[in-house]
């Protein structure tokens, strides 16, 4: 692919959108090229954790590209609008848990693909923003809906409509990100996260994770009625004899559901 590095090690693969001298912002190729990249990967069964970051030590990715949405009609972009909240769908509810490694900047499309993983670790010097209204559009990869969800809407409104830049403190303050580490640290970060979660049952994370995408669009009485018919379903897995199983007898478990 043109604008994506992919490494796989064991069950992680690293993609990172490559396109440092752009501050990796992202075009209609390069969303074309995760697209495909993460469809593939969804029916992947040796594939449990995804993490995505930017090229470079500059910028996770600096938005949209503007020399591309410059130009563009209003059916072009809400075509572009589209492709993404295609992409970023899918990411946020694959079977494999993503990891955002926020490496730089993530401002606009670059917060927002941020927000569209499960979990983001930033490094000390990464910033995030929403900068659309700057620019005389709003937020159109997803930031009107998940910053909301993710801050609270006071705090989204604020990010929005003030266009402000914060640092990676600040948004580990507001519950933007789940983790911050020194710079240097922020792969063997995100890879020692992986690997602990690669510990637990691939079928469970994956099951837990569609359960709490699914309830937070739902009201309370249906999210639990949910969660009880998942939890359930749970009881019918080999690993949930093993897990048990193994808990009883004292012993490490095999758990291989995916
Ligand atoms: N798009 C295109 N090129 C970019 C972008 C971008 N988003 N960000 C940076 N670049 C380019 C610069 O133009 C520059 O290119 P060149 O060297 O050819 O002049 C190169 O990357 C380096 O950037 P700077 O020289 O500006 O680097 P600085 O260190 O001075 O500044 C910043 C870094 C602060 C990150 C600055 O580059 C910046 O403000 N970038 C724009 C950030 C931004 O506004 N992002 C939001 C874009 S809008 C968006 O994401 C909307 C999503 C929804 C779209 C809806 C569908 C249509």
């Amino acid at each position: 692919m043109k604008n994506l590095t992919i490494d796989i090690q064991g069950q992680i693969a690293l993609v990172q959108i490559n396109r440092p001298k752009a501050l990796n912002a992202l075009n209609s190729e390069t969303l074309d090229e995760l697209y495909a990249c993460l469809k593939e990967m969804e029916l992947r069964r040796d594939i449990r954790i995804l993490i995505l970051t930017g090229a470079g030590t500059k910028a996770f990715v600096a938005g949209a590209d503007i020399s591309e949405m410059h130009q563009a009609t209003a059916v072009e972009g809400l075509a572009m609008a589209r492709l993404a909240d295609r992409t970023f769908s899918l990411l946020e509810n694959m079977p494999q848990v993503s990891i955002a490694a926020v490496n730089g900047y993530a401002l606009g499309g670059g917060c927002e693909i941020a927000m569209a993983c499960d979990i983001r670790v930033a490094a000390e010097t990464a910033k995030f923003g929403q900068p659309e209204c700057g620019l005389g559009i709003i937020p159109g990869f997803g930031g009107t809906q998940r910053l909301s969800r993710l801050v609270g809407k006071g705090r989204a409104k604020e990010l929005i409509f003030t266009c402000d830049m914060i640092d990676a403190q600040e948004a580990y303050r507001i519950g933007l990100v789940n983790q911050i580490v020194p710079a240097e640290e922020l792969m063997d970060a995100c890879y020692a996260m992986g690997q602990k979660i690669l510990k637990k049952g691939g079928y469970a994370v994956s099951l837990a994770k569609r359960v709490i995408n699914a309830g937070m669009d739902m009201d309370l009485a249906s999210g639990l009625e949910l969660e009880a018919t998942s939890f359930g379903l749970a009881f019918s897995t080999h690993d949930k004899y093993e897990g048990m199983g193994a808990f009883l007898e004292k012993r490490p478990a095999q758990l291989t559901d995916f």
